[in-house]
């Protein structure tokens, strides 16, 4: 099912047409409201008028993170406090929090791009959707929750933590939509076990997962443990949160961007160069229809390729594939590059391992040591230690084979790695720069 079958489906002439009049436009609004895009602008010796066509924005300079920093809190707002309706911020892990602002027509925009989203995940008017994504300055909660009401979906805004309860209401609301982190879900999972409630006996359908990186192997992981279709939802504060791409349930291979509202770009990001769809990079985002924080060519920070084929579920909007890291959470451990969900995939096509499992980065005597802290089942850990030391050796083994990188694999106890209620912390990184 489509939401809004007209845009999401245009042919790509009348889109790209749709795009040059809102990135004009969004290009004249910010050089004329906002002083670090103007001051950006005249740097580059560009000026609004030189946008000519599409590929025009390739002239423009990208924003940073720093950027936003810089501007902390308000400064990058493009209208006067008085129009601006909401604040979110995303917390990172160093620093100041990302700052960010909403129109009434911004969260107009964003609940129609939710609102798709759901559909294109398998929800519909008649849904109940258990909306387990944190509430508060983080967009995930409320989000989703305007996206479900505009669509006419029942929402339970039940925020995350207290996993107890959130069974319990599982059990007795019968929602048919859950969406919450993708480590979360395995959690709930665990919890429902304990409990004695199985998956199988409640209502689900699909689940809408994202928030953080996870695996092709980590969704099978899942579907298997939780009985839904499992959905890779994308977003981030800077661009509006949730729903700047999802999955189609007809695929499940690739992300559609909503590319009436944003334009994206792969860039090699060494040398900031555009590169042709298929090739793996740095992903960019440029906003074309907000208007409390417009975003010029932001730098995400995360890792992807574009795919332009037709998809079979009608909709003509570009896929981005699965994000596997962040230039950022890239581990370079004596040379070798390794993102985490790389090991994810590595550990979750092994028997008797489970989906928990933590990265811890040291440095002894100038050399990197990694050890992968991962979780086997009660019924695993009680076996013979010998049995244990086979099973480190082979995860040990895989992981150099496929990574090229030695790892030392240690086997946990189940349910000793800490769970959490939305992003999962995956590395600890004690080395000192
Ligand atoms: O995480 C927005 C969101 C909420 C997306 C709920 C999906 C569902 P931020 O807190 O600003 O916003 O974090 C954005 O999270 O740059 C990615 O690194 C990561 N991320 C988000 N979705 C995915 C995903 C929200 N599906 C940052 N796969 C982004 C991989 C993801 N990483």
């Amino acid at each position: 099912m489509i939401y809004n079958i007209e845009f999401e489906t245009l042919p790509r002439e009348a889109l790209e047409a749709i795009q040059l009049r809102r990135l004009q436009a969004t290009v004249q609004r910010v050089y004329a409201t906002v002083p670090f895009y103007r001051k950006q602008f005249d740097e580059a010796g560009i000026s609004p008028g030189d946008i000519r066509a599409l590929k025009d924005l390739q002239r423009l300079p990208f924003t940073t993170k720093q950027d936003l920093r810089d501007n902390y809190p308000f400064g990058m707002f493009a209208v006067p406090m008085d129009n601006v309706v909401r604040i979110h911020a995303s917390s990172g892990t160093t620093g100041k929090p990302t700052v960010v602002g909403y129109t009434a027509r911004d969260i107009d925009t964003w609940s129609e791009l939710m609102a798709r989203a759901l559909v294109a995940g398998g929800a519909s008017r008649g849904d109940i959707i258990h909306n387990a994504y944190g509430y508060g300055l983080f967009t995930g909660g409320l989000g989703i929750h305007y996206g479900a009401e505009r669509l006419g979906a029942s929402v339970i805004p039940i925020s995350g933590g207290n996993t107890k309860r959130q069974i319990l209401i599982m059990k007795d609301f019968g929602p048919t939509i859950l969406t919450c982190t993708p480590s979360y879900a395995l959690h709930l999972a665990e919890v429902a076990a304990e409990n004695g409630i199985g998956f199988e006996d409640l209502k689900f359908k699909s689940g809408i997962f994202g928030a953080e990186p996870w695996s092709q192997n980590m969704r099978d992981e899942i579907e298997r443990k939780l009985h839904l279709n499992a959905i890779d939802i994308y977003g981030l504060s800077e661009v509006i949160g949730p729903g700047v791409s999802i999955e189609c349930l007809e695929a499940k291979s690739g992300l559609h961007i909503f590319e009436d509202h944003f334009i994206p770009e792969v860039i090699d990001p060494q040398t900031g160069e555009v590169l042709p769809y298929g090739e793996m990079g740095e992903l960019v985002f440029t906003s074309i229809t907000k208007e409390a924080f417009p975003i010029i060519r932001y730098r995400t920070r995360d890792v992807t390729s574009l795919n332009a084929d037709p998809c079979i579920c009608g909709r003509t909007h570009v896929r981005m594939h699965r994000v596997t890291g962040r230039t950022d959470d890239m581990l370079i451990i004596r040379g070798v590059n390794v993102f985490p969900s790389q090991i994810e995939s590595v550990l979750m096509e092994m028997r008797w391992v489970e989906p928990h499992y933590q990265l811890v980065v040291d440095r002894v005597d100038n050399l990197d040591i990694l050890t992968v802290m991962v979780e086997v089942g009660e019924q695993t850990f009680s076996d013979e230690v010998r049995k244990l030391q086979d099973l480190e050796k082979k995860i040990s083994k895989n992981i150099k084979e496929y990574l090229g990188v030695s790892a030392k694999v240690t086997l946990v106890e189940p349910k000793s790695i800490p769970r959490s209620e939305g992003k999962a912390q995956r590395v600890i990184d004690k080395r000192k720069f």
